[in-house]
C-alpha cells in the first residue's frame, strides 16, 4: 500500500472512533477535532518521532496541544499508533476515565504531555520545552497545535515573540485555520487577520497548506523542517466538521456531539466522503 493511501485510511478510522466517542459520551467537542483528524494523522503517523510502546522515551518528539478542547482526536490518534487500547476510547467523558473531556496529564492516559483546556497556554509550554532542548543540545523537536479563535489570546503572540528572539527552529506550531470558533466566524468575533504577516513580522517562518489533505500536510512538514533559523507556523486550512457534509463549516458543531441514533448516518457520510 501506498504511504498517502495508509494515511488516508488511518484518517478515516480516527474520524469514526471520534463520532463514536463523543456520540457516546454524550458531550464534547466535534467540530474541530473532525477538522484535524488529518493534521494528527500525518503527525502521528509520519513525522513525530515517538514510541508508543515507551511514551516517556526520553528523545521522544513533544506534542502539545494547545487546544485542549479537540481531546477526542488526541485520542483517537493515540489510541489507533497503539499508546493504549482502542476500546478505551468509549470511555471518553466517564467519571473515572482516563479521557477527559480536556487532557489531563495526572490522569494517566500516555502520550499527554500538556493538562490543557485554557485557551493561549499551549504555545508558551512549547516555547518552554523547545528551548530546554536547544539548552541540553537535544535533538528532538516540539510541536504544537493551536486554534485560529486561540490566535484571541494575547499570550499566543508573547510566546511568539519569545520564540523568534531564541531562534526556536526546532518549533513548528500549526494553526488550525477553520475561520470559525466558539461564537461563529472569527472575523465576527475578533478578526485575527493578516495572519501571515503577523507570524512573519513576530520572527517566524510561516507556511500555508490544506489542513484536510495529507499529502499536502506531508510537504508541507518536510519543507518545514528543511527550514532553519526560525521556529515555524503551518496555517492549515481545514473544515470544521470535515468529512461529515451535513455537519461541515457549520461553527455550531464547535462544541456538539452526534445523538446515539445518528451515528450510523454521520459514519456513512465519512465512509462516503472517502469512496469506501
Ligand atoms: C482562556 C479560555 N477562554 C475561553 C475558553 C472557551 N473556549 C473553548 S474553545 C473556544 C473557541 C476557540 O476557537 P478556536 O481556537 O477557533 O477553536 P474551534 O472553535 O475552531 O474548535 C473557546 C472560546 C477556553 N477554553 N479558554
Ligand atoms: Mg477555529
Amino acid at each position: 500500500m501506498k504511504k498517502i493511501e495508509e494515511l488516508t485510511f488511518i484518517s478515516r478510522q480516527i474520524r469514526i472512533d471520534v463520532v463514536k466517542s463523543l456520540a457516546e459520551a454524550g458531550s464534547g467537542h466535534l467540530g474541530a477535532s473532525l477538522g484535524l483528524a488529518d493534521v494528527f494523522t500525518v503527525l502521528y503517523f509520519s513525522v513525530l518521532n515517538h514510541r508508543p510502546d515507551k511514551p516517556l522515551w526520553e528523545d521522544r518528539d513533544r506534542l502539545i496541544l494547545s487546544i485542549g478542547h479537540v481531546a477526542p482526536v488526541l485520542y483517537a490518534a493515540l489510541a489507533n499508533a497503539g499508546y493504549f487500547p482502542k476500546q478505551e476510547l468509549m470511555t471518553l467523558r466517564k467519571l473515572g476515565s482516563r479521557l477527559q473531556g480536556h487532557p489531563g496529564r495526572d490522569h494517566g492516559l500516555p502520550g499527554i504531555e500538556l493538562s490543557a483546556g485554557s485557551l493561549g497556554q499551549g504555545l508558551s509550554v512549547a516555547v518552554g520545552m523547545a528551548l530546554a532542548a536547544k539548552m541540553d543540545k537535544k535533538l528532538w523537536k516540539v510541536f504544537c497545535i493551536n486554534g485560529d479563535g486561540e490566535m484571541q489570546e494575547g499570550s499566543i503572540w508573547e510566546a511568539a515573540m519569545s520564540a523568534a528572539y531564541y531562534k526556536l527552529d526546532n518549533l513548528t506550531t500549526i494553526v488550525d485555520r477553520n475561520k470559525v470558533q466558539i461564537d461563529g466566524e472569527n472575523s465576527d468575533v475578533m478578526e485575527i487577520e493578516p495572519l501571515v504577516d503577523k507570524w512573519k513580522s513576530f520572527g517566524w517562518d510561516v507556511l500555508l497548506c490544506n489542513g484536510n489533505d495529507v499529502s499536502k500536510l506531508l510537504k508541507v512538514f518536510s519543507k518545514a523542517k528543511s527550514l532553519s533559523g526560525k521556529p515555524k507556523v503551518i496555517i492549515a486550512e481545514t473544515l470544521m466538521g470535515k468529512g461529515v457534509k451535513t455537519i461541515e463549516n457549520n461553527y455550531k458543531w464547535h462544541g456538539k456531539v452526534p445523538a446515539k441514533e445518528d451515528v450510523y448516518d454521520f459514519i456513512k457520510q465519512i465512509n462516503n466522503a472517502y469512496n469506501f
